[in-house]
C-alpha cells in the first residue's frame, strides 16, 4: 500500500488531499513556496519541504524540484491536485519513470486528451457525438473558409493545444471569419507554442454539463452523474450544481452511457471529467475531457456519498473500483460557490490581503473546503479561489435556501469576496427556476445595479 504521498499543490486541494490521506493512514509531505509558509496545508501535513519562490513558475511548476523533493522524503507516490502540473504528461512520464505512481491517469491519456482535436476524433470514432466541423486541425485558410461555409456560420475556432475557454474565437461570415482565423493562430501559437486550430459549428447559449468519471486499472469504468457549471464568467466557473436542473432523466442516461464511453476510448485510468455542451433542444455534444480532478468534484461527493480523493488514491495504488454502475445512488442535491479574494462590483479585480475576521457557516448540509482562517495573509501570486461553499439537501429548493443561509453566515472581513455575488444570484428568478445558461452571467451583470453585490 502507498505509505506516504507528495502533495504538489496549494490551497484548499492540497488540505482536501491531507484530510483523504489522514483517513486511509497515509502520510503526506508538502511542497510549498516562500509564499506559502503560512499555510494551512503546510501546518498539517506530517512534513513539508520549501520548493522555491513564491512564483508558480519557480515552486508549483517546477517538476525536477518536486521530484527531488519526493525522492529525500521517500514518497511513493504525488497528488497533483488540478492546475499546476496535473495536466502534464511529461512530468506524470517523470513520476512513472522514477518509480513514484502520480495520482492520475496514464500519460498517454493526458497526452490524447490534452490534443483536443485528437480528443474528439477519438471519442468520435467511438461513437460519441461531438460537433458538427472540420476533421481534425485545419492546414491553411483556403480550406479552413471552405469548411466554414460547409458548416455555416457562426463557427467558432478553436486551438488544439486549447482547452477551459482558450484560445476560442467567434466568426459570423467569411469576412471575420478570415479574421479571426488569423486571430486564433495567433494567439494559440503564442500562449500554447502551437497554433495549430480545429472549426466547430457554434452553438448558441448552450448549457455546459460535466460527467464524473472513476476507471480503475483492471478496466472498469463508472459515471458518477453530471454536474451543471453553465454559471461562469470569461470561462471562470462561478456555480456548479449536480443534478443539472435541465437534464430529464432519460437524457442524463444516455450522455452518462456516452460519457463512460468517451473515457473508454481514452483508456482512461483515476478520475476524469467529460464536457458536454448541452442545446435548448437537448442535442448534445462532447468537446472535451479534463484528466485530472476538478475544482468542483465536491459536488459529486456530496450528491452519491462517494470520497473521489479515497478513490483516486485506491485506483492508483492498483485497487478494484468496490463498487458497480448500480450502486452509484444519486440521493441529494448539491450547489457549490466558489468563493473568490475578487471584488465583483470592479470588474472582479484581484483583492489579496490579510483576512480579519474568518468564519465559515456550518450546520446542516453545509461543507466549506477552504484553507482559509483568521489572519491568514492571501498572497497575490495564485488563483484566487480561497475556498468553496457546497450546500446540499433533498431538492434543489433546500439546497438553494441552505445555500444563501450559509452565504448569509459567511464572515471574511478585510479583502472583498464574491459572496454578496453569490446572495445575489441565489435570489435571482432566472437563477432559481434553473433556466442558466453559459450567457446567463453576462445578462445578469446587464440588468443587475453593482450595488447589489458589492
Ligand atoms: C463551444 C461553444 C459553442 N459552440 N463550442 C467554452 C469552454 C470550452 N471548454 C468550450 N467552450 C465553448 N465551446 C462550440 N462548438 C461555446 C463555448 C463557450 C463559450 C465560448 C466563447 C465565449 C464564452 C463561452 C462561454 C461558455 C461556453
Amino acid at each position: 500500500m502507498i505509505q506516504k504521498i507528495l502533495i504538489a499543490n496549494r490551497g484548499e486541494i492540497a488540505l482536501r488531499i491531507v484530510r483523504a490521506c489522514r483517513e486511509l493512514g497515509i502520510k503526506t509531505l508538502a511542497v510549498y513556496s516562500e509564499a506559502d509558509v503560512q499555510s494551512l496545508h503546510v501546518q498539517l501535513a506530517d512534513e513539508a519541504i520549501c520548493i522555491g519562490g513564491p512564483r508558480s513558475s519557480d515552486s508549483y511548476l517546477k517538476a525536477d524540484r518536486i521530484i527531488a523533493a519526493a525522492e529525500i522524503a521517500d514518497v511513493d507516490a504525488i497528488h497533483p491536485g488540478y492546475g499546476f502540473l496535473s495536466e502534464n504528461a511529461k512530468f506524470a512520464e517523470q513520476c512513472e519513470s522514477c518509480n513514484i505512481k502520480f495520482i492520475g491517469p496514464k500519460s498517454h491519456s493526458i497526452k490524447m486528451m490534452g490534443d483536443k482535436a485528437v480528443a474528439k476524433d477519438t471519442v468520435k470514432k467511438a461513437g460519441v457525438p461531438t460537433v458538427p466541423g472540420s476533421d481534425g486541425p485545419v492546414e491553411n485558410e483556403t480550406e479552413a473558409v471552405k469548411i466554414a461555409r460547409k458548416i455555416g456560420y457562426p463557427v467558432i475556432i478553436k486551438a488544439v493545444a486549447g482547452g477551459g475557454g482558450r484560445g476560442m474565437r467567434i466568426a459570423h461570415n467569411d469576412i471575420s471569419f478570415a479574421k479571426e482565423y488569423h486571430v486564433a493562430r495567433n494567439e494559440a501559437e503564442k500562449a500554447f507554442g502551437n497554433g495549430s486550430v480545429y472549426i466547430e459549428k457554434y452553438i448558441e447559449k448552450p448549457r455546459h454539463i460535466e460527467f464524473q468519471i472513476l476507471a480503475d486499472s483492471h478496466g472498469k469504468v463508472l459515471q458518477l452523474g453530471e454536474r451543471d457549471c453553465s454559471v461562469q464568467r470569461r470561462h471562470q466557473k462561478l456555480i456548479e450544481e449536480s443534478p443539472s436542473p435541465f437534464l430529464t432523466p432519460d437524457l442524463r442516461k444516455r450522455m452518462g452511457k456516452f460519457a463512460v464511453k468517451a473515457a473508454e476510448a481514452a483508456e482512461y485510468e483515476n478520475a476524469g471529467t467529460i464536457e458536454f455542451l448541452v442545446d435548448a433542444k437537448g442535442n448534445f455534444y462532447f468537446i472535451e475531457m479534463n484528466t485530472r480532478i476538478q475544482v468542483e468534484h465536491a459536488v459529486t461527493e456530496e450528491c452519491t456519498g462517494i470520497d473521489l480523493i479515497k478513490q483516486q488514491i485506491l485506483i492508483a495504488n492498483g485497487e478494484k473500483l468496490d463498487f458497480d454502475q448500480s450502486d452509484v445512488k444519486f440521493e441529494k442535491h448539491a450547489i457549490e460557490c466558489r468563493i473568490n479574494a475578487e471584488d465583483p462590483a470592479r470588474n472582479f479585480a484581484p483583492s489579496p490581503g490579510t483576512i480579519g475576521l474568518y468564519y465559515a457557516p456550518g450546520g446542516h448540509g453545509v461543507r466549506v473546503d477552504s484553507h482559509a482562517y483568521s489572519g491568514y495573509a492571501i498572497p497575490p501570486y495564485y488563483d484566487s479561489m480561497i475556498g468553496k461553499l457546497i450546500c446540499f439537501g433533498h431538492d434543489r429548493p433546500t439546497a438553494l435556501k441552505r445555500t444563501y443561509r450559509a452565504l448569509s453566515e459567511y464572515i471574511i472581513n478585510g479583502i472583498k469576496t464574491t459572496i454578496p455575488l453569490h446572495k445575489a444570484i441565489m435570489s435571482d428568478p432566472t437563477f432559481m427556476e434553473g433556466k442558466a445558461t453559459t450567457a446567463y452571467m453576462e445578462d445578469f451583470f446587464a440588468r443587475t445595479p453593482t450595488d447589489l453585490f458589492s
